[in-house]
């Protein structure tokens, strides 16, 4: 009997069942996923992701809609990933996306998929930078990744970003209340949303000033951003299921010390770095 096709296969061939599932297996953390994910590494890297971060109750949701439009205007397809927040006090934000999304779950170049961020913080921005991954692989041109800006677990979410924006409203002390909570610091776009309420020009100049003292702060995170994301990347390729045990288990067999293995491992290595990598704008 021939074996079952694989979840990458199918995802290839455009099927959207393989790819709720894949998601699924990326935010439990299922043993098979990596394996799945190395056989569609060659067609990931070629989307836009963007990251929608604010306080709650800010305008994300509006302006992913909004987003998700405006990409379909241009023929894009549009891969949207919702990070809720497990808090009972937000808790009713995923209906809320459901409903307000609405007249976007009809488009069949829109996928819409939740995650829930339960516990554990490290575990929810790998699952969310996995969701992208996979959604890249299907081919969506636009990712959008929403998620509220209120703490570390989810700034990590938006690693997974090439762009970050974040959207603010006028209300009590919301600009000073964002700054204190660092949102300034990981936004390349700020966006002030409800202009039509009273505070929203203050809100703007407030952030005007703020932001034109941030340039400095924002390359040194965006360094590490990318240090971050190569590392894991990297030993995932190295020491995940089509890595490298198996060889360096058979030298070791051979009688190869592992000091020895090594230095002829990072050798290899590092002489594939010295080969200029296309980088895309
Ligand atoms: N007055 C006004 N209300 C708006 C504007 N944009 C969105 N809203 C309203 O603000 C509320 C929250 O909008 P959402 O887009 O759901 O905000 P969100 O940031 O996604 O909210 P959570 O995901 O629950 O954190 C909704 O009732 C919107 O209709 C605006 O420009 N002006
Ligand atoms: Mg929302």
């Amino acid at each position: 009997m021939a074996a079952a096709e694989t979840l990458a296969a199918r995802i290839e061939r455009g099927d959207r069942t393989a790819l709720a599932r894949l998601i699924s297996w990326a935010e439990n953390a299922d043993p098979r996923f990596a394996a799945e994910l190395a056989a569609l590494w060659p067609k990931v890297g070629r989307a836009w992701r963007i990251g929608v971060t604010g306080p709650p109750g800010a305008g994300k949701s509006t302006l992913v809609n909004e987003l998700a439009r405006v990409e379909r205007t241009h023929e894009r397809t549009v891969g949207i990933c919702a990070v809720d927040p497990s808090s009972p006090f937000t808790g009713g934000a995923l209906l809320g996306d459901r409903i307000r999304m609405d007249d976007r779950t009809l488009d069949p170049g829109v996928y819409i998929r939740s995650m829930a961020s339960r516990g554990s913080h490290g575990g929810l921005a790998r699952a969310a930078a996995s969701a992208c991954d996979v959604l890249d692989a299907f081919g969506f041109g636009t990712i959008l990744l929403e998620t509220v800006g209120v703490g570390q677990a989810e700034y990590d979410v938006l690693d997974a970003a090439d762009t970050v924006v974040v959207v603010l409203c006028p209300g009590a002390g919301d600009g000073i209340q964002a700054m204190k909570a660092g949102l300034l610091e990981v936004a390349d776009v700020l966006v002030v949303n409800k202009s039509d309420l009273p505070g929203a020009e203050r809100l703007m100049n407030d952030l005007t000033d703020a932001a034109s003292g941030l340039g400095a702060a924002r390359t040194k995170k965006r360094v590490e951003q990318v240090r971050h994301s190569v590392s894991e990347q990297l030993a995932e390729r190295l020491w995940g299921p089509e890595g490298l045990r198996g060889r360096v288990e058979s030298e070791l067999a051979r009688g190869v010390s592992p000091h020895a293995i090594a230095a002829a491992l990072l050798e290899e290595i590092t002489h594939g770095l010295t080969r200029p990598a296309e980088v895309r704008g």
